[in-house]
């Protein structure tokens, strides 16, 4: 039995949620026809904002680290939020918080990056329990922002497998979908009665066309392979795409990735 969400369209399913940015995240796939999020990991602020002009007409959504950008300024992240307006993407800093309430929601309002006032979307371990979604929500909800959980990772040997995962997804159903949206993870860990009376959001790092791997343990799957037979909603492709030599070529992988994305998710809504 296919999970009911994989049959409902994106365009439908931003009906199911109230939260501000996962309703905008679902209509902006199903306008522009794409799951795809290009995850730029470059460390100029230069080299991102060149990335994102280039894949921007072919992504729902970018996802940043703003930690590894030598000259991260609050300029950058306006000309990143302008590009987010007029190329109509969501951003996702992707931040990994994993400490106590108090601190990431510091972590989060404030210091050089002061993520919340540009990002959309973030994401949270579960590891310390759900003070760490409450403190976040305390900065995030009043400016309509988002929070994943981290229920597994794309990593050979991590440690977020089997009982980790569901309670995971307990943190998440006991917090409420008013700021949690959804989960990284490699399928639908959104597999339980309880958890598939909502609409959950999967989205899904390790993916690559060409490579198996690297060297320090990322794993990849194709687009087909989390989309239709996983069950995910967003493919996440960084090094697969930005990582090509030559400006044209970006472009061109970027909708690549886009087609084999929206393929998958097409084929997926034929099964009945
Ligand atoms: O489990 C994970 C979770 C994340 S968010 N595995 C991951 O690879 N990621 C992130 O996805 C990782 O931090 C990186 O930014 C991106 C994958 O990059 P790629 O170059 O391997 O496609």
């Amino acid at each position: 039995m296919p999970h009911p969400a994989t049959l409902k369209t994106y365009g439908s399913r931003a009906e199911l949620h109230s939260n501000p940015t996962a309703k905008r995240l679902l209509e902006i796939m199903q306008r522009k026809k794409s799951n795809l999020c290009v995850s730029v990991d470059v460390t100029t602020t230069a080299e991102v904002l060149e990335i994102v002009r280039r894949v921007g007409p072919s992504v729902c959504m970018v996802k940043t680290h703003c930690d590894v950008i030598d000259d991260f300024s609050l300029a950058f992240a306006d000309e990143l939020v302008r590009l987010s307006k007029e190329l109509d993407f969501v951003i996702f800093e992707d931040r990994k918080f994993a400490d106590i309430g108090n601190t990431v929601s510091l972590q989060y309002s404030s210091g050089t990056h002061r993520i919340a006032s540009w990002s959309d979307l973030t994401n949270a371990h579960p590891l310390p329990g759900p003070g760490i979604i409450s403190g976040l929500s305390s900065v995030g909800v009043p400016l309509g922002r988002a929070l994943l959980l981290l229920a597994e990772m794309s990593s050979k040997g991590n440690l977020a497998t089997g009982q980790y995962t569901r309670d995971a997804m307990r943190m998440a159903r006991e917090a409420g979908r008013e700021f949690v949206i959804g989960f990284i993870a490699m399928r639908r860990v959104d597999e339980d009665d309880a958890a598939k009376a909502d609409d959950w959001l999967i989205m899904t790092p390790g993916v690559g066309l060409v490579a198996k791997g690297d060297k320090l343990g990322q794993q990849y799957r194709t687009p087909r392979e989390v989309v239709l037979e996983s069950g995910c909603d967003v493919i996440i492709v960084g090094r697969g795409i930005y990582g090509i030599q030559g400006e044209e070529a970006v472009r061109a992988e970027a909708e690549r990735y886009r087609v084999e994305g929206w393929e998958a998710y097409e084929e997926r809504l034929k099964r009945t």
